[in-house]
């Protein structure tokens, strides 16, 4: 059971993953340091209520007010520098848990960085 997961997760992190098109955030945006704090309790290093929080919006109460930051809850970056609701999905969840399964030791070894939108070109 624990390798299907593995294998789910990764599957779903490939064919949905996000790509990174911007720039580091800065400290002004919502999104700090490391995507994953999904329910802007503050910290780089995402936990089981991180990922409660958006399976709660995804598949239980629908309600957005439980995601302070969408750009924490993108994890995967697949909306970018202006992540919309729609960009959250089972995907962002795939990779939390992912991360936590494999005890990584530092956050920029397996989440991407928050993102801010550069000037237009
Ligand atoms: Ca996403």
């Amino acid at each position: 059971m624990y390798k299907l997961l593995c294998v789910c997760s990764l599957l779903l992190l490939t064919v949905a993953g996000g790509s990174a098109r911007g720039q580091e955030a800065d400290s002004t945006g919502c999104c700090v340091g490391w995507v994953g704090d999904a329910n802007g309790s503050g910290g780089e290093w995402p936990t089981i209520s991180d990922i409660s929080v958006i399976i709660d919006f995804l598949f239980i109460s629908g309600n957005p007010d439980v995601i302070p930051c969408i750009a924490e809850a993108d994890v995967n970056q697949s909306g970018g520098c202006e992540p919309e609701w729609s960009d959250i999905t089972i995907s962002d969840v795939a990779l939390l848990i992912l991360c936590s399964m494999l005890w990584i030791h530092q956050p920029e070894e397996c989440y991407p960085h928050c993102l801010v939108c550069g000037p237009e070109q």
